[in-house]
């Protein structure tokens, strides 16, 4: 008799095209106790007992999508973001597993003057009990002193966290000045983290805000005309040059306008350790949606950095993700229905920013991207899963189909369609920013560690069955070259002789 549950610990997939970011081959794999132990032709696992076989011929068999960038039960702006760790990883307004999502990675966020340790454990407190899928935490610093300092270092030597957002928004709530950005880009580089920035202009926004008000400009269209892209560029230039004055990596999350992908895209070229993530929303569509007559349809796209209203923006986004200029995309995932919107319906600044995403993102790059034509399937693995975990330190355990990888696996039908809608998603949210879009790519099947959670429109997961994945510090994807400029590009002083002649101020300067 083969012992309990072997069938779910001994999983063959079949006759798929195995997909990873640098190629695409023909193979069987098989998993055992969630992890890949073979991938090749025509395999056959002995004894045959209790084994899950899987059919992927026709299909793609690709490494579980990494969402780099989610908000669940995020107390936020006077209310809390709808979807939890269960229903956002599950069942929820946004579902990832149900998207081909098997890993978050999510924010824990402190106010200012609290503890950064302290906000981390409340996060996994909410998420242990409930998460679906693997998952791990980005911290924000929100203030500086030396209490933050050693709490960063904690995190980095105790908590696995080896990433930090910094936010340049949000005025006297989570943003902070040019000095703390300094400091906290200095301290990212010495414990070898990666350090993350909400790239907008606080201090123009809270005037831009003002301004629109004292106007009579209350709606939705105030939020993108209070703070237009150079807002954003200004301030994703600004944390560039910051982050290269310390030769620390740089990660701006949620890239929503051209002009701000452009400055990362310079600044790659230069040689600037630089990564841009942009989300499913800007890649998925755009801020005309601000105008709209419909004032729940035009609140429910607020955002921040918000959507842009040029119509072209997702196609260029894509582009530069396609080109390499972008390398990584999360979603911002951050959902508040109708109601909780409403917060805002006088007041643009009251309406709590944030979108879905988590379990469309998969869809969504493969429609705009790779149906169109702008990339191939391996450039969609890298871009949805691979780019991540090298940046974040988690590859090749995530991100990759190979032997000793996790089996965090998605079977995806490259042919199949559907029509995204708040009708049929399996989010708790009564709104989606996609609604109407017809996608190809649609995930038939997700495996996370080893066990199919999800296929054909069935779960099969509890509460709590997701991981915390700890990141270990200095990924070497991004470290091996910040390591070695530490090394090679100190400044060094010119060697002379010491000035002997006469020092003298001019006459009559005061001391
Ligand atoms: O800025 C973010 O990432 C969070 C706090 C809120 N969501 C959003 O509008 N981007
Ligand atoms: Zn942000
Ligand atoms: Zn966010």
């Amino acid at each position: 008799m083969p012992p309990q549950n072997l069938a779910q610990q001994r999983l063959l997939i079949k006759g798929g095209t195995v997909v990873n970011d640098d190629c695409s081959a023909v193979a069987d794999v098989y998993v055992e106790d969630g992890v890949v132990q073979q991938v090749g032709p025509n395999l056959t696992p002995q004894p045959p007992y209790g084994l899950l076989v899987l059919d992927a011929s026709n299909r793609l068999v690709i490494p579980g999508g990494i969402d780099t960038h989610t908000h669940m039960q995020f107390p936020f702006m006077g209310t809390r973001s709808k979807d939890d760790f269960y229903t956002g990883t599950k069942v929820g307004e946004q579902a990832a597993l149900a998207g081909g999502t098997t890993m978050i990675i999510d924010f824990a966020i402190p106010q200012k003057g609290c503890s950064l340790i302290e906000a981390f454990d409340t996060w996994k407190s909410w998420a242990d009990p409930k998460v679906c899928c693997d998952y791990a935490l980005h911290v924000a610093v929100t203030w500086w002193s030396n209490q933050v300092k050693e709490e960063m270092k904690s995190l980095v030597q105790n908590k696995g966290v080896n990433s930090f957002k910094m936010f340049m928004a949000y005025k006297d709530v989570y943003m902070v000045n040019d000095e703390e950005l300094y400091a906290a880009f200095s301290c990212c580089k010495e414990l070898g983290a990666i350090a993350q920035v909400h790239a907008e202009n606080g201090e123009l926004i809270a005037q831009g805000a003002k301004k629109m008000l004292a106007m009579g400009i209350t709606g939705p269209e105030g939020h993108e005309m209070c703070r237009p892209e150079e807002v954003e560029a200004e301030a994703t230039q600004r944390a560039v040059t910051i982050a290269h004055a310390v030769n620390c990596p740089l990660y701006v999350v949620h890239v929503m306008s051209k002009s701000a992908a452009r400055v990362i895209s310079n600044a790659r070229r230069e040689g600037k350790v630089v990564y841009g993530e942009p989300i499913a929303a800007s890649l998925g569509t755009d801020g005309t949606n601000y105008w709209n007559q419909d004032w729940a349809h035009a609140a429910a796209h607020v955002m921040g950095p918000p959507l842009r209203p040029d119509p072209s923006t997702p196609g260029f986004l894509m582009d530069l993700l396609a080109n390499d200029d972008l390398s990584v995309t999360g979603t911002d995932n951050c959902t508040f229905d109708i109601c909780q919107k409403a917060l805002g319906k006088d007041d643009f600044t009251k309406i709590p920013n944030g979108v879905n995403g988590v379990e469309d993102r998969m869809s969504v790059i493969w429609e705009k991207g790779v149906h169109s034509g702008k990339m191939d399937e391996n450039r969609f693995v890298a871009v949805t899963s691979t780019n991540a975990a090298k940046v974040f330190n988690l590859y090749p355990k995530k991100g990759r189909i190979a032997v000793g990888s996790d089996a965090d696996i998605v079977i995806w039908d490259p042919k199949a369609t559907r029509t995204i809608s708040a009708e049929t998603h399996h989010q708790a949210n009564n709104f989606n920013i996609f609604e109407g879009m017809v996608c190809h790519g649609v995930p038939v099947a997700t495996i996370s560690r080893g066990k199919v959670v999800y296929e054909d429109g069935t779960f099969n997961v509890t509460a709590g069955e997701g991981k915390y994945v700890s990141r270990p510090p200095f990924p070497p994807h991004v470290y091996k070259r910040v390591r070695q400029r530490e090394k090679v590009c100190q400044p060094v002083p010119v060697k002379r002789a010491p000035y002997t002649d006469v020092v003298s101020a001019a006459p009559g300067t005061p001391n």
